[in-house]
């Protein structure tokens, strides 16, 4: 190397390092260990008080008592949250910009900076300061841009002291200290990506309303204010900001309690509600049954051409009592429930009627709020909604469009260039469970953060920042999910498609410690692959090949094995918490293959062999017995039965949750006979054919022999994505979209197989997307062997007959005629017309 170039290089490697050092800065830093001008957060039994202002918003206080409470848990004394400065070496001092008049009079004589957060959304400083005041030798200062702002700093110390976000949703107790100190340093957070994010409350009839009812809002026997104060501080805990709450039958409407709206203004929570739960009304519960108590009279129907007085009546009122909380209305119309609009029945009379409605509810807001765009406004083309948006409804502009996923983590449309372009921006609701067809999955969850991070990177890059809410079932036990997800939304950058497999080890680590980490996180990496194929709810509509089930009880053993061996060394404080997050879900997924394995297996075995049968029969009825125990385990036993009622081991009932039939079903007792109920739904659902493993060759996409990129993008390798846990796609996602008459300047990935002459299959497996937009495609063109390209669309959402087989087996396939004119090896090459494609398997057959 010459002289000169080591100089450059050094010059490089200085500034990269110098960079890395002012950024690894900007961070909170809490050890154990005693350092100079460190603040004490624990100290030899002592611990500071948490100055909060009287006049500043009183969720500050709420979270300074949190805060508090965790430092309780960790050190075993809980500070004191008081609103004058006591005779106390050390605060902790917090409070928000221009609210709290002891941030502001630090501000004021220089002693702390906060210019790169004032004005700003939800961002904060938090820093160390000597002398703050008079008779207060060093201070650790938190300081909010606003009150959700002070709140998260304030979840910060808490999160960087160890405390997990699910310490009381999860039992995660954090690890015991004798001392804690604070490095001296500041944080300033930046603004989050995404400026609304929330989790939606849905189908909690069998979990989280049983368990509010017996365990929360025992008064009301209902999801209430108590058991919102819970889900509230999490949102806080997860830095998120949004309620979609829960709307089904069993419970009663969020605003029918008068406390709930009035307990998410405490914690700053904004209220919303959900794609057909218009203006904030809950439909199920509000119109359906509680209407004439209400307004002292049956209602008509609803809906708008024939009913517009009292459907109007019955939004206004609700605008009325909701407009002095921080609020986002659901504007258009659905029918009551998750159905289409009533009235007109084409598709330009329905498109008529709405556009009409929107008007009127424009109207609304002016009333209240001056002007009709002063009001949070969102639309969202769910189901069959998005077809009126694409045939011409018009939204108003500063409305936030919600684009969906189709229930099953695939995001069926993004804006388009001109709708990029719209005031009220984007956004995404997103599934994380989901009731409906082609089948439930409420039971686990196993939606991968790799999964996630594919689709909402794209929501984001095409521009889907303003708001983010996902299906969260009951909550639990989906929360390493729910933590990505509001992560994702939290900072877009952090985590994306390329290192989203990642996050586990880093969730892992931070939940279970350091030493468990690599194992935790391979489990559940494992357990989202083979969820990949085959979710466990949909176990009973899915066909494997032989060989496919043996692979899958074989890995489904190994998995539980690994739980075993990793439950064995999870401290005693963390036990409840790993059975919650881990032995649960994945023994139950494990367990859900086995009984329907099994179960297949002793049908299957030769009538001579009586005593193998009546084996796997056992082996069938014995998973079912233990998800039961394990269910009761959840419900009765862990943590003194705290979580009593919030988890079945048979949501709704459905048949897939019983016994599936068994060559010696006299073996099963009463119960366990008794067949479940079939939602009628899914009567005519016939089995679809998982992934195969017989083919003559089987390439993982990521394994080609050589690339063609273009400038300004890459093909990337997704880790934890497709069939077999690795797909490629065209990164970053804004890449142009090639024509077919094009297709040659495309970038490409080129195969090589050794095959004999003839005729063959070649089957391509790409992830069941959907072209982003109506503008973009979802192309391929295959070049064998320099021969006239072939091409393939992979737009799942243009074959609505695959769609149901694509989602439940977790792949899209198509296939084309291979012609080999001779023996030896061919060159595969595949271009990638578009991006938003990740494919994932080639098969030759
Ligand atoms: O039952 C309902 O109406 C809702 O639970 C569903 O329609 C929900 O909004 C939908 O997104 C399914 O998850």
């Amino acid at each position: 190397m010459n002289r000169k170039l080591v100089f450059q290089i050094t010059i490089v490697l200085f500034f990269i390092i110098g960079c890395s050092e002012v950024q690894a800065q900007n961070k909170l830093t809490i050890v154990p260990q005693a350092k100079a001008d460190a603040f004490p957060l624990v100290e030899k039994g002592i611990v500071p008080s948490i100055l909060t202002d009287k006049d500043d918003a009183e969720v500050v206080t709420i979270v300074a008592n949190a805060l508090a409470s965790d430092i309780g848990l960790i050190s075993g004394v809980t500070p004191q949250v008081v609103n004058k400065s006591t005779n106390e070496e050390y605060l902790i001092i917090a409070g928000t910009i221009g609210k709290s008049q002891l941030i502001d009079e630090l501000i004021k004589s220089g002693k702390l900076d906060v210019s790169s957060v004032k004005n700003k959304w939800e961002s904060y400083t938090i820093t160390t300061i000597n002398a703050p005041i008079a008779g207060v030798k060093q201070a650790l200062v938190v300081a909010g841009s606003d009150r959700r702002g002070t709140a998260y700093g304030l979840f910060e110390i808490s999160k960087q002291a160890g405390v997990s976000p699910w310490v009381w949703w999860a039992d995660v107790k954090p690890t015991p200290r004798k001392s804690l100190y604070v490095l001296p340093g500041t944080l300033v957070q930046k603004e989050p990506s995404v400026k609304y994010r929330g989790i939606f409350i849905n189908d909690e009839d069998w979990g989280l309303n049983p368990w509010a009812a017996k365990n929360m809002d025992k008064d009301i026997k209902d999801i209430g204010p108590k058991t919102y104060a819970k889900v509230f501080e999490l949102l806080l805990r997860l830095r998120a900001n949004l309620i979609w709450p829960a709307m089904h039958d069993e419970t009663k409407a969020f605003w029918y309690y008068p406390q709930n709206p009035v307990v998410a203004d405490r914690y700053g929570i904004v209220i919303g509600s959900t794609h057909c739960d218009m203006m904030l009304r809950s439909n199920t519960f509000e119109w359906q049954k509680n209407y004439e108590k209400e307004y002292g009279h049956k209602p008509n129907e609803y809906r708008y051409d024939t009913n517009k007085a009292e459907v109007t009546k019955y939004w206004d009122d609700r605008v009325n009592a909701a407009k002095n909380y921080e609020s986002m209305y659901t504007i258009g119309m659905r029918g009551v429930r998750d159905g289409s609009i009533v009235g007109p029945t084409t598709k330009e009379g329905k498109i008529a009627l709405l556009d009409t409605i929107m008007t009127d509810q424009r109207k609304i807001f002016k009333k209240y709020f001056g002007a009709d765009t002063n009001a949070l406004q969102i639309f969202c083309p769910y189901k069959e909604v998005l077809s009126l948006y694409t045939a011409g409804l018009k939204v108003p502009d500063d409305v936030t469009l919600v684009w969906t996923d189709d229930n099953y983590g695939y995001i069926r449309q993004l804006s388009n260039p001109s709708e990029q372009k719209r005031s009220g921006s984007s956004g995404i609701y997103y599934h994380l469970s989901y009731l409906g067809g082609p089948h439930d999955y409420t039971w686990l969850s196993s939606n991968s953060p790799s999964l996630m991070a594919y689709e909402m990177t794209k929501a984001y890059q095409f521009g889907a920042d303003k708001f983010w809410v996902v299906n969260v079932g009951d909550i639990k036990p989906a929360e390493m999910e729910i933590e990505f997800f509001l992560d994702m939304a939290w900072d877009t950058k952090k985590w994306t498609p390329e290192n989203a497999t990642q996050y586990a080890r880093y969730w892992a680590e931070k939940t279970f410690g350091a030493a468990l980490a690599p194992e935790i996180a391979s489990i559940k990496n494992e357990y989202y692959q083979l969820a990949q194929s085959g979710k466990p709810e949909h176990m009973g509509i899915l066909q494997f090949d032989n060989e496919s089930k043996t692979k899958r009880l074989a890995a489904y053993a190994n998995l539980i094995e690994k739980v075993n061996t990793v439950k064995s060394r999870v401290p005693k404080l963390l036990q409840d918490a790993f059975f919650q997050l881990m032995e649960y879900p994945v023994k139950g997924a494990a367990l859900m293959n086995q009984k329907f394995f099994y179960a297949q297996m002793s049908l299957e075995v030769p009538a001579t062999d009586g005593k193998l049968a009546l084996e796997y029969s056992q082996k069938s009825k014995n998973a079912l017995e233990q998800i039961i125990d394990l269910t009761h385990h959840y419900n009765k036993e862990i943590e003194n039965g705290k979580w009593d009622g919030i988890i079945t081991h048979a949501p709704r009932n459905l048949a897939t949750y019983g016994m599936p039939k068994i060559a010696n079903p006299e073996i099963l007792s009463e119960s366990l006979r008794k067949p479940q109920e079939y939602d009628k739904r899914y009567l005519n659902l016939t089995p679809i054919d998982a992934a195969s493993t017989f083919k003559l060759v089987s390439i993982n996409a990521s394994d080609f022999k050589s690339k063609q990129e273009i400038p300004s993008e890459k093909i990337i390798t997704v880790q934890g994505l497709g069939l077999d846990g690795k797909s490629i796609s065209r990164y970053p996602f804004t890449g142009k979209s090639f024509a077919t008459s094009d297709y040659a300047k495309a970038p490409y990935v080129e195969y090589n197989v050794n095959l004999k002459a003839g005729q063959y299959q070649l089957s391509l497996k790409t992830l069941p997307n959907k072209a982003i937009n109506k503008e973009r495609n979802l192309n391929l063109a295959i070049v064998v062997n320099e021969q006239t390209p072939q091409f393939i669309d992979t737009d799942n959402s243009k074959e609505d007959k695959n769609w149901s087989a694509s989602v439940v087996r977790g792949y899209f396939e198509k296939q084309i005629p291979l012609k080999i004119e001779k023996k030896g090896a061919a060159k595969i090459r595949v271009y990638i017309l578009d991006t938003g494609l990740a494919l994932s398997r080639i098969d030759i057959k």
